[in-house]
């Protein structure tokens, strides 16, 4: 490094240090390289389109497996008997994957609990089961859909309160946040008391593939379970049953990395979002009244192939690059995310090595995640366990793309379910430990705050 870089570098360095004296530890980030936010697989769309095109370098074959996966995305599933996309139900929460992932990208907060939705709640007995998974509550299951079809009864409908809770900043700015509180309004036999509910919102589907194919080495490297380095965070892992390969896995999907692979997700939403039976999971959800059986004799009701497809499709999909980095208020923002340490967790790049995918092998990429799960505090916590998450915690949220969510879907509801608002009310719900991250935004002036989330916008 040539001399006057040196200087530069060191006046920078101290003049962070000035901020907050723990800080010196993280050379300044370089934003022009993440502009590539899923490396080649970027795409540069800041329309509503942002979350649903290719990866930009998807070609061939490869491309025509994807719009087929597209296709069947976009499938809505009927009662059977019919000629094609029968067997929704008995019982589910919605018809289609994209009803609930809408562009691609995440659903609103419904403003009636029990419309058809991309919102369900997930249930289980405390304890764990024999995979080390969730304990189904009998004749419930681990998922409470509220639809039915013709003849048979919704399991559940949902309710929802909410608790006033104020936030105030530094500057006296008061913002009130609403607490939801999850409940069961009715249900086809009684529901038992003291079975635990997890609510979970539609998350968006893109850049999956590059998330898969992190090497687990890779973000097993920054889990420090016992905060050894005494900064108050302590990534650690989800493991979690492959029910496909029948092994314990890493868990890398859902709001609690509770699934470890795409292929299960979809085949897992196909069957108990759905009510659609595949190879993969054969028997119809709804046990309590159908014993199983819809009395059509007709699962699996979709091929392998779907599956596959549509599990590619959601890897293959293109990451939108980011915007704005040259403006000095995102660049300042960029400096304020890691001093207050949103960078933590929200770790910035990611790699892949080989994939048998050929788009997705060897990228560098910025998904601002961890793949770990965090103690998030109380007011966040469910309090229900999924495989080694605890009631406590939730896997850290890529932020990619975060910016759009206006543009694409409309609505900017965060966290697992909705209840922020924008992206302030998501800060402000950070507890546990992101507790001291969150206080150091709430020190922030109006300007830096407003800095800060032109980065986040920018994303
Ligand atoms: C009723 C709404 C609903 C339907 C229908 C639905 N999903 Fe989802 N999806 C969700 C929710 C909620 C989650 C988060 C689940 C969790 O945290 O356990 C999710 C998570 C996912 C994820 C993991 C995303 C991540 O970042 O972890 C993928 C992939 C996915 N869905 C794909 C699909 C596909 C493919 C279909 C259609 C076969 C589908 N979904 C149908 C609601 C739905
Ligand atoms: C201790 C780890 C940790 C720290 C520190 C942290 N976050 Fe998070 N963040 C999370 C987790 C975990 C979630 C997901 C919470 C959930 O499931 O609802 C999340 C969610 C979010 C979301 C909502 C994302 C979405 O898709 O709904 C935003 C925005 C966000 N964080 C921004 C920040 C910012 C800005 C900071 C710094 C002030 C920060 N976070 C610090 C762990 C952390
Ligand atoms: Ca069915
Ligand atoms: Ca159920
Ligand atoms: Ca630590």
């Amino acid at each position: 490094m040539k001399k006057t870089g040196f200087w530069i570098l060191l006046a920078m360095l101290s003049l962070s240090c000035e901020k907050d004296p723990e800080v010196g530890y993280e050379a300044l980030p370089n934003l022009n390289e993440r502009v590539l936010a899923g490396g080649e697989t970027t795409v540069f769309l800041t329309s509503s389109n942002a979350f649903s095109t290719p990866a930009a370098n998807l070609s061939g074959s490869d491309l025509n497996k994807h719009l087929d996966g597209d296709l069947q995305f976009e499938s809505v599933f009927v009662s059977a008997p019919s000629e094609i996309n029968g067997g929704v139900g008995p019982i589910f929460n919605n018809s289609s994957c994209v009803a609930c992932h809408p562009k691609d990208g995440r659903s609103a907060f419904p403003s009636n609990i029990n419309q058809i939705s991309g919102f369900f709640l997930r249930t289980s007995l405390p304890g764990q089961a024999e995979m080390g998974g969730p304990r189904p509550v009998p004749n419930f299951g681990k998922q409470l859909q509220n639809q039915a079809i013709f003849g048979y009864e919704a399991e559940v409908q949902f309710a929802v309160s909410y608790i006033q809770r104020p936030e105030i900043f530094g500057d006296g700015t008061k913002v009130m946040l609403q607490k939801p509180v999850y409940g069961i309004a009715e249900s086809y036999i009684p529901f038992p008391e003291g079975a635990l509910l997890s609510p979970r919102l539609a998350p968006p589907v893109f850049g999956l593939g590059l998330l898969e194919a992190i090497p687990a080495f890779y973000i097993l490297s920054n889990e420090d379970v016992n905060d050894s380095d005494g900064d108050g965070i302590s990534g650690k892992a989800n493991y979690v049953h492959d029910p496909i390969s029948n092994t314990v896995a890493l868990g890398r999907f859902g709001w609690k990395a509770n699934t470890a692979t795409i292929l299960e997700q979809c085949a897992g939403a196909y069957l108990e979002d759905m009510g659609i039976t595949s190879p993969i999971f054969p028997t119809e959800t709804g046990m309590g009244q159908s014993n199983g059986n819809d009395g059509m004799g007709d699962d699996p009701e979709i091929a392998l192939e779907v599956v596959d497809e549509v599990a590619f499709y959601c890897k293959t999909l293109g990451v939108p690059a980011a915007r704005n980095l040259n403006e000095a208020a995102v660049q300042r923002g960029s400096q304020l995310f890691e001093s207050i340490q949103c960078a933590k967790c929200h770790i910035p790049k990611m790699i892949t090595e080989y994939n048998p995918i050929q788009v997705l092998s060897n990228q560098v990429f910025y998904p601002y995640t961890d793949m770990l799960l965090h103690d998030m505090g109380e007011d966040m916590a469910d309090n229900r366990p999924d495989f080694l998450a605890n009631g406590r915690e939730w896997k850290t949220r890529p932020l990619w793309g975060i910016g759009l969510t206006q543009i694409v879907n409309g609505h900017t509801h965060f966290l697992h379910d909705g209840r922020a608002k924008n992206i302030t009310e998501a800060i402000l719900w950070h507890g546990g430990e992101a507790t001291t991250s969150k206080e150091a935004f709430k020190n922030l002036t109006a300007e830096e705050r407003s800095d800060l989330l032109a980065f986040i916008n920018a994303l």
